[in-house]
């Protein structure tokens, strides 16, 4: 029978100061223990163990009742390795996820001084994900503030990223806990927050998105910690809280009103600003270029950065992506799949068809 090695196997060797792992015969290991070798600097040998090593594997948790006759028991959950105690025996959890792409975690490139590139998925439908997660963005935002999407189709979007070097951003519809914590629940890389107005909007927010001490967001064995594989580390990081990537929206003048405020939010990673709701909200529905609205939005641009805050913006397509970068802007989300989709066939069928009838 062969073992399974998990990451909550590696933090308990790393808890009692191992850095070589030495077993008898080397296990298969879920990609989130590599992960955790890699960022600890540990490594598994295989061979006998000299003298001063520990006999037997300080397994960190294992399932309560093993299946009899050595047969494998499959992690996840509340009654898989999570929570069990300490106890040694053979190690019998399997991972449930497939191994995906060996990504950094995005909060790396959110907090990072690199520009992000981003557009909107709005197909409620994993095979346009995955397509559109092979073409080179940093991130997609699954918007399922304005598409017919519930979490179990986010979730199954969510999924069919994982083998694409592409992240997951999802815009939740409205603010509620079922939406924020559900949509981290499911795997989200990070959360897009629409339509915040008020500081009870951020309190709220903030409520819903972190754990306690600091909110009063859930725990449970998601796809979030592997179905509970990893949910351990709600109690070996002690700084849970700053894995969980939040942006908020800008994008009405009430925010704007309250920016001052709204910006010192230590838990909100970056923001964003929706020039649609934001010019619809002053009374000047897409008048792109009105100064009114330009000026309102180099003004949240100097009051996020005077705060240290990065900022994003919509772009209705990759030039004006680019003008907004030379503005100083660290995000573009690039219009939708479906925007693009189209101005690659605009005018394109109709002048093909011209071309076909002159011809004739
Ligand atoms: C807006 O322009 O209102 C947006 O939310 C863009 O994403
Ligand atoms: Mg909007």
């Amino acid at each position: 029978m062969q073992n399974f090695f998990t990451r909550e196997d590696v933090l308990a060797y790393h808890q009692q100061g191992v850095q070589t792992i030495r077993l008898d015969s080397m296990p298969i290991l879920t990609d989130l223990a590599r992960e955790t070798l890699q960022t600890l600097g540990m490594e598994i040998v295989t061979g006998a163990a000299p003298a001063a090593q520990p006999a037997s594997r300080p397994v960190a948790s294992r399932p309560a009742a093993a299946p009899s006759g050595g047969g494998s028991a499959v992690g996840g959950g509340y009654g898989s390795s999570a929570f069990a105690a300490p106890s040694g025996g053979p190690v019998t959890a399997q991972k449930l996820t497939a191994p995906g792409l060996n990504k950094p975690a995005f909060r790396d490139l959110i907090c990072s001084d690199k520009k992000l590139m981003g557009t909107f998925i709005g197909t409620p439908h994993p095979v346009m994900t995955e397509f559109v997660g092979h073409f080179g963005f940093d991130f997609v935002c699954i918007d399922a503030e304005h598409n017919a999407m519930h979490l179990e189709t986010v979730q199954k979007m969510l999924q069919s990223l994982k083998a694409t070097p592409t992240y997951g951003m999802v815009r939740i519809p409205t603010l509620s806990y079922e939406n924020v914590a559900g949509a981290l629940d499911i795997g989200a890389d990070a959360l897009l927050i629409p339509q915040i107005r008020t500081m009870d909007d951020i309190r709220r927010l903030k409520d819903y998105s972190q754990y306690p001490p600091i909110g009063h967001r859930g725990s449970g064995p998601s796809r979030l910690w592997d179905y509970g594989d990893s949910i351990i580390q709600l109690a070996t990081d002690q700084d849970i809280n700053r894995t969980t990537n939040i942006v908020v929206q800008l994008e009405t003048v009430q925010a704007v009103e309250h920016i001052d405020e709204i910006v010192q939010s230590d838990f909100i990673d970056m923001f964003f600003i929706g020039p649609g709701d934001l010019s619809m909200d002053m009374g000047i529905f897409a008048q792109f270029s009105n100064p009114r609205l330009t000026d309102t939005i180099m003004l949240l641009r100097e009051k996020t950065a005077r705060a240290g805050k990065r900022l994003g913006i919509f772009a209705g397509n990759f030039d004006a992506a680019r003008n907004w970068y030379a503005k100083g802007f660290d995000m573009c989300i690039i219009n939708s799949e479906l925007a693009l989709l189209s101005s690659a066939v605009a005018g394109e069928v109709g002048k093909l068809r011209s071309e076909l009838e002159a011809g004739k």
